[in-house]
């Protein structure tokens, strides 16, 4: 025990806090929260383990130095058997096995009883204690999980019992295994076994086809929960009936790639071959979570096994499949409307269905369409997931679900694997768990999993989360089942994610046409004499006795007669309309349906309501004194309508959304105060530290979540493709991401490039995601200066040579754009912008070039009667109030001005700076317009623009560097309207701006300054630009 006592200060500390607490405990136990715990022995029960060790066996235990034991006994785990045990004693010392009697006694000074066996028995209960935990932590190790048999895996010295003193000599012999409130064998209910029984059972339990990871759970509860079903007395097993389904559902699963392989065998497909048994276990998963109360799952995948899981799981109809597969024909639209966008490869394609589960239920299934890139779905599948919530008052979380597949290599390997796990638990972002099933076929394309990662399993990223993983042999169909079915029970109790590890292989090679023997040639050599899954199982099932062989015939015949039936069908399948238009979105147009323009104006009661509203601070609530005064200041704009601010109007665009029944959520990093400290949309109690914000507080019994204003995880990525998912499944809401500087936004790229850029295009699918991303040459140099609006511009579809239809009321161009592009510089117009997002029949994702000076800039003001709808008022032009595309110059030019010698065209808050410049120079003979929306390029306004000035030099002028900013999205542009009206080539295109530069801006302030003067100075000087040609 000196051992023990000595290296134990951790344990020691939780048996005096313990002790410290027993007055409490025993009050507990005994008012009856629980059953009053029983003794552990009975009188007069033998209890073999107590007994002088030389009686029992011819060897004397030897004790381990602790510095052999690998596994940390005296963890947080590991000392909750002591705090169990010590807790019963405590209760009742006549309830615990006498060793540990003495062990307390000795611990708490009191004499033990019985000195003279205590210290062998004390160390063989420890060891025994020990080598269970050993198989609860390591038994995986020793599992056998690979279907072929290739891994060479150290077996760790723990699962031995020799390792702790036990010999052969020991395996007959009864121990005592009892702890009170541990569940599995450490439970009191066999507290009396053979060491042989209890290495029978550990094995049982950890070592066969699956091996649970859960020890890193630190919850009791929660290890409890699994422990009670992993360590159960009798191994489970399936009925007649339910082996039948199973059964039944791998013969679909694995006679669907057979018959794609025979019908097109040159075409690339991802077929699942080799991890068949995915598709009974997702079936199983999905019947299990139905019958807990899920009604809606969301599923991301990649492309492997895509085209079984859509016709076998998700029920796509297996004709459309196969009309699909033979050419993809694009679909005939009825009616008005033919947008069939540019598609995409077969196992990319979303859909959704609704799906009869075995217990009689139906559950909505939808597949999130994809891109290539691994993993990138899976933050969006979590968003929609969440916004499913919402949608569907599903407060528990438990009607609505996520589900994300993976391959090994990518969940090991992608970083937003690891983005997205950490948004589960995070209050705005959770949706009480999402089930991953990695298919882990050993193999990454041509890469072994020894050189695609450094971890043991491609799952240990998810142990940064408390989620349980269970890897499980692909090859036992029945043993995928369970697991899939405990995953969805552990989703549904604990409302966290869970990990099913299905280790299986891949028969073929990456893709149909590929070579694996090239890279792979032993697997290959093993995989070519390996049996099919179902064979594997037929084998089974028929051994049981239970399922005869004409049944299996039987099963086999009705598949394969069902596909060949639906083959035929499919030569007569005519696509009808795209299913693009979700439930929510009915009405909404298609890009080349045209949605009227409408006006964003909101009345002024409605303002000054609204207005009150978000700037009350409650009587009672201490809010820190400068913030209080920017409270009081929102309250004056808005009682006298002059100065309002960014912050004001943007709280103003998501108050009067709200009153209009829309629901409104910013998320990103800071964004409750603001990088900038402007937008203070939550503000803090300085005593109680308590929360409020005033944008919670607009209707009457606004629903908390109505308005949400999140500060997110520190997670590009992973945050934007959530809330890209999060747009994606009702268009009556304002979602937006903001990003600190513009400048950190492209550790998203891919949820640009792939989703929100060419989305709409691929998938049919609409969102009007608007993205903030600060933005501006102020000084602090590369990394926070540009939110690099070339690369949004240059992703834009327009045709940069033809001019569309620009008459108002036939004018489809934004609809016709794949995005937005915006950089505006008034209050006033930012609020349209964001309100003309709901305010039309389409969705579109916004890019905004955000500003930062800005937002306390004097001269950046707007007055209440730019937001609202009255003619005559400041803001409400020919067609009423609405975003400006463009800003005329502000020096009222009529019509025609001849006389004016240079139109500098500008966009953001450079404007501010040349306006200052222009009057320092008294320079009344340049005009100067702000081109608020880049893209779509707004010709119409630039035309009427370039009409009121005849006479005048064109300039285009940025701060941003030549290769940078918007000169050569405009350039093209501005020379089509240019040579619309016979004004020159793009040689006349003059620029004012910084030369091209690798880096986005300067470091040293200095140099700011001296290159932000040059490019006013320039833009001002008397003699003609001339340049760059
Ligand atoms: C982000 C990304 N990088 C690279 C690729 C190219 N690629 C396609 S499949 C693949 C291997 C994927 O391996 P794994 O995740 O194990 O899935 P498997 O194909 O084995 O099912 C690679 C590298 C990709 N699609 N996405
Ligand atoms: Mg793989």
């Amino acid at each position: 025990m000196a051992w023990f006592r000595a290296a134990s200060g951790a344990a020691r500390f939780a048996l005096r806090r313990n002790l410290a607490r027993s007055a409490h405990h025993r009050h507990v136990a005994r008012a009856g929260a629980g059953p009053v715990p029983q003794p552990l022995l009975q009188p007069g029960r033998g209890f073999h383990s107590t007994q002088p060790r030389h009686q029992a066996s011819p060897l004397p235990p030897r004790p381990v130095p602790l510095s052999r034991l690998s596994d940390s006994f005296l963890d947080g785990t590991s000392s909750v058997y002591l705090e169990e045990l010590q807790r019963a004693w405590e209760a009742d010392p006549t309830s615990v096995d006498e060793s540990w009697d003495n062990f307390f006694r000795n611990f708490v000074g009191q004499a033990p009883t019985s000195p003279g066996i205590s210290g062998q028995t004390i160390q063989e209960s420890m060891r025994l204690l020990l080598l269970v935990r050993a198989y609860q932590v390591n038994g995986h190790m020793k599992a056998n999980l690979d279907p072929l048999g290739l891994e060479e895996r150290e077996m760790p010295d723990d699962l031995d019992p020799a390792f702790y003193g036990f010999t052969e000599a020991d395996l007959d012999r009864e121990f005592f295994l009892g702890v009170w409130r541990i569940s599995g064998f450490l439970s009191e209910n066999r507290p009396v076994q053979t060491l042989r029984s209890i290495l029978e059972r550990l094995k049982q339990a950890y070592c066969r086809t699956v091996g649970y990871e859960y020890m890193h759970i630190p919850d009791r509860e929660k290890c409890n929960w699994l422990r009670e079903r992993i360590e159960t007395v009798k191994p489970w097993e399936y009925s007649r009936e339910r082996r039948q389904v199973i059964l039944d559902r791998l013969t679909w699963s694995t006679l669907f790639e057979n018959f794609l392989a025979t019908k097109w065998k040159a075409a690339k497909r991802f077929g699942l071959e080799g991890g068949e048994t995915l598709i009974p276990g997702m079936k199983e998963m999905f019947d299990r979570a139905a019958d807990l109360g899920v009604e809606s799952i969301v599923i991301g995948m990649p492309h492997r096994g895509r085209l079984n899981v859509l016709g076998n799981v998700v029920r796509k109809p297996l004709r459309q499949i196969f009309s699909e597969f033979s050419g993809g024909t694009k679909p005939v639209e009825e009616g008005e409307g033919l947008y069939t966008g540019t598609g995409d490869v077969k196992y990319h394609l979303g859909t959704s269905y609704d799906r009869p589960t075995r217990g009689g239920k139906r559950i909505h299934l939808s597949l999130v369409a994809n891109p290539s890139h691994l993993e990138a779905v899976d933050p969006v599948v979590v968003g929609k997931t969440r916004a499913k919530q919402y949608y569907s008052n599903d407060t528990e979380r438990t009607k609505n679900m996520g589900v994300l597949i993976h391959g090994d290599g990518s969940f090991a390997g992608q970083g937003v694997v690891y983005e997205t796990l950490h948004l589960s638990a995070l209050p705005n972002y959770t949706t009480g768990g999402t089930i991953h099933i990695v298919v882990n076929n050993q193999v990454a394309f041509t890469t072994d999993p020894k050189s695609g990662r450094s971890s043991q399993y491609c799952t240990d990223v998810a142990k940064a989360l408390d989620a349980p993983i269970f890897h499980v042999n692909g090859d036992d169909v029945e043993a995928v089942v369970h697991v899939c079915e405990l995953a969805a029970e552990w989703r549904q109790t604990f409302h966290s994610d869970v990990v099913v590890d299905i280790v299986c292989y891949r028969r073929f090679g990456h893709n149909e046409i590929d070579e694996p023997s090239f890279t792979q040639p032993k697997m290959y050599q093993i995989i070519q004499n390996h049996p099919r899954a179902l064979t594997i199982y037929e084998k089974q099932v028929l051994e049981s006795g239970q399922i005869f062989k004409d049944d299996i015939e039987r099963m086999r015949n009705k598949v394969n007669s069902i596909l060949e039936e639906e083959f035929i069908n499919s030569k007569d399948h005519v696509p009808r309309k795209r299913d693009w238009l979700s439930a929510y979105w009915a009405g909404f147009k298609s890009p080349e349906q045209i949605s009227r323009i409408r006006n964003t104006g909101v009345k002024p009661e409605i303002l000054k309501r609204v207005g009150e509203a978000i700037a009350t601070i409650p009587e009672n609530f201490k809010p820190h004194k400068a913030i209080k005064r920017v409270y009081q200041q929102r309250a004056e704009m808005i009682e006298t309508g002059e100065g309002i601010d960014w912050a004001v109007a943007e709280a103003l665009a998501f108050a009067t959304l709200i009153v209009e029944g829309n629901h409104v959520r910013l998320s990103g990093q800071d964004v409750e105060r603001g990088t900038f400290s402007h937008r203070h949309a939550v503000i803090h109690d300085q005593e109680t530290g308590e929360k409020y914000c005033p944008l919670d507080h607009i209707i009457m019994n606004q629903d908390e979540e109505m308005f949400t204003v999140s500060n997110s995880s520190l997670s590009e990525f992973g945050v934007l493709g959530f809330e890209l998912g999060y747009s994606m499944e009702n268009p009556n809401s304002l979602v937006i991401w903001e990003a600190q500087f513009g400048d950190f936004a492209n550790g998203a790229q891919v949820i640009f490039d792939q989703f929100l850029s060419s989305g709409e295009a691929k998938w049919l699918r609409q969102t009007g995601l608007v993205v903030l991303l600060p933005h501006g040459y102020d000084g602090q140099g590369p990394e926070h200066s540009s939110g690099r609006v070339e690369r949004y511009l240059q992703m834009s579809d327009d045709n940069p040579y033809v001019i569309p239809v620009m008459d108002p009321t036939l004018r489809k161009q934004i609809q016709e754009c794949n995005w937005q592009i915006v950089n505006v510089t008034t209050p006033a117009n930012y609020f349209h912008v964001l309100r003309r997002q709901v305010h039309r029949d389409f969705r579109k994702p916004l890019i905004m070039m955000s500003p930062k000076n800005l937002l306390r800039h004097k001269n950046c003001k707007s007055h209440l009667s730019e937001f609202d709808d009255v003619l005559g008022h400041q803001g409400f032009d020919k067609q009423g109030t609405r975003f400006k595309r463009l800003i005329k110059d502000q020096n009222d030019h009529k019509e025609i001005e001849e006389g004016i010698s240079r139109l500098i065209l500008c966009s953001g808050k450079v404007y501010y700076e040349l306006d200052e410049a222009r009057k320092t120079t008294k320079r009344d003979d340049v005009a100067i317009c702000r081109v608020e929306q880049l893209c779509p390029f707004p010709y119409d306004l630039i035309l009427r623009e370039l009409k009121r000035y005849p006479n005048a030099e064109i300039v285009w002028c940025q701060e941003e560097p030549m290769n940078m900013g918007a000169y050569f999205y405009i350039n093209p542009r501005l020379y089509t309207a240019m040579r619309a009206l016979g004004r020159g080539s793009i040689e006349d295109i003059q620029y004012v701006g910084r030369p091209p530069s690798a880096a986005t801006a300067t470091g040293f302030s200095s140099l700011h300054v001296q290159e932000q003067n040059e490019i006013l100075q320039k833009a001002m000087q008397p003699e003609p630009i001339k340049f760059p040609i």
